[in-house]
């Protein structure tokens, strides 16, 4: 066929045809919930050819309701426990039928870093062909906000409270993408919401990659750390900016990027905001003691990524896309 001259401008036709969406709008999720944002700017970027084996928490929950479903791609409800396994057999039988559909696993932190850790180890030790996101929350929020091993240290949850015995959670965040890229990988990253195109940018990365790969994507929940929806994106990107997120890829365990900040804030910038951490910002001899440990911890981030950007780079946290309020702000 001939292909003749239209007279349709581009950017109409672009609106006519919108981009493929593999989880539509309509779900159930809080107002400004980050998880929801995160799966749809990685779905969207993964395209049709994928199978979803997604594991038990928000995610799942606010997607799924009986008879309804949000997904436009096959999607499988898995355990917390198994997600990685159920991956995996999925993988394997596509490619016993000789198809290249690519299998995406989907997990909170509770489901990744906790409870369907085994699962994950074992699928990447295996080296199926899967990618693996994290919607990491920082929390059980499905079930009423109780502490994971993300939780941040001297959070605010209710199996964390602050009290007589402590400011919060004891324990530190667990480092899960070295855990994960120490399985040496083809590729392992973090992300945040507040950085969308970085996210597209990576999910495409590990689509290409035919063996296991992760994606850890930062996602504030309203609910759980006490902000309110419109604020999502500006608490997402300070925890990026302050240290406390560190924005990274790794290639078969080693160091292959980071996203450099060009003007990092403390970390009360972050904390402030939200009310998981509010007892930091009372007269409670401890608070300050406690502020200078999280300090500490940012501090450190920014040195071992070597994330301080000295000069103006199209890649740091000022210079890359990220959704401003009022609407994305596109290079
Ligand atoms: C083995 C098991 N333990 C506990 C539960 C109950 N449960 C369902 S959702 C959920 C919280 C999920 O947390 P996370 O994985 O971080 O996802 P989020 O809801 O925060 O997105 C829990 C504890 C379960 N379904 N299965
Ligand atoms: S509780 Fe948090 S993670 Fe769950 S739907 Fe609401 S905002 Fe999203
Ligand atoms: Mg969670």
């Amino acid at each position: 066929m001939m292909i003749t001259e239209t007279t349709i401008p581009a950017a109409d036709l672009r609106r006519k045809q919108p981009r493929f969406r593999g989880m539509e709008s309509g779900h159930r999720a809080c107002l400004g919930c980050g998880e929801a944002l995160a799966a749809r700017l990685a779905t969207e970027a993964a395209g049709p050819d994928v199978m979803i084996a997604n594991a038990t928490g928000c995610l799942e929950i606010f997607t799924t309701p009986w008879p309804e479903s949000a997904w436009r791609v096959p999607w499988m409800h898995s355990l917390f426990e198994n997600t990685g396994a159920i991956a995996s057999g999925m993988e394997a039988a596509l490619k016993a039928q000789g198809k290249s559909t690519k299998v995406i696993a989907m997990g909170g932190d509770g489901g990744t870093f906790d409870i369907g850790f085994q699962a994950l180890s074992g699928m990447l030790e295996r080296g199926h062909n899967v990618l693996y996101i994290c919607f990491d929350n920082e929390a059980y929020m499905n079930t009423g906000i109780q502490r994971s091993s993300s939780t941040p240290h001297a959070a605010m949850t209710t199996t964390s409270p602050p009290g007589k015995e402590r400011m919060g959670k004891r324990h530190l965040k667990k480092d899960i993408i070295s855990i994960v890229a120490a399985h040496h990988i083809p590729y392992a990253a973090t992300a945040s919401v507040a950085y969308p195109s970085d996210i597209r940018k990576k999910v495409r990365r590990a689509m290409a990659v035919d063996g296991p790969t992760f994606l850890q994507i930062h996602c504030p929940c309203p609910l759980g750390w006490g902000f309110e929806g419109e604020q999502s994106i500006d608490v997402a990107r300070l925890a990026v900016q302050t240290g406390l997120f560190p924005v990274i890829e790794l290639e078969r365990g080693g160091i292959a990027g980071a996203m450099p900040i060009r003007n990092p804030r403390p970390v009360t910038d972050y904390l402030k905001q939200q009310q998981r951490f509010r007892h930091l910002f009372t007269d409670d001899t401890r608070a300050k003691e406690e502020l200078e440990h999280i300090q500490a911890i940012a501090d450190h981030n920014i040195e071992i990524y070597e994330l301080h950007s000295e000069n103006k780079d199209a890649f740091d946290t000022e210079g890359i896309d990220t959704v401003r309020r009022g609407g994305m702000r596109w290079a």
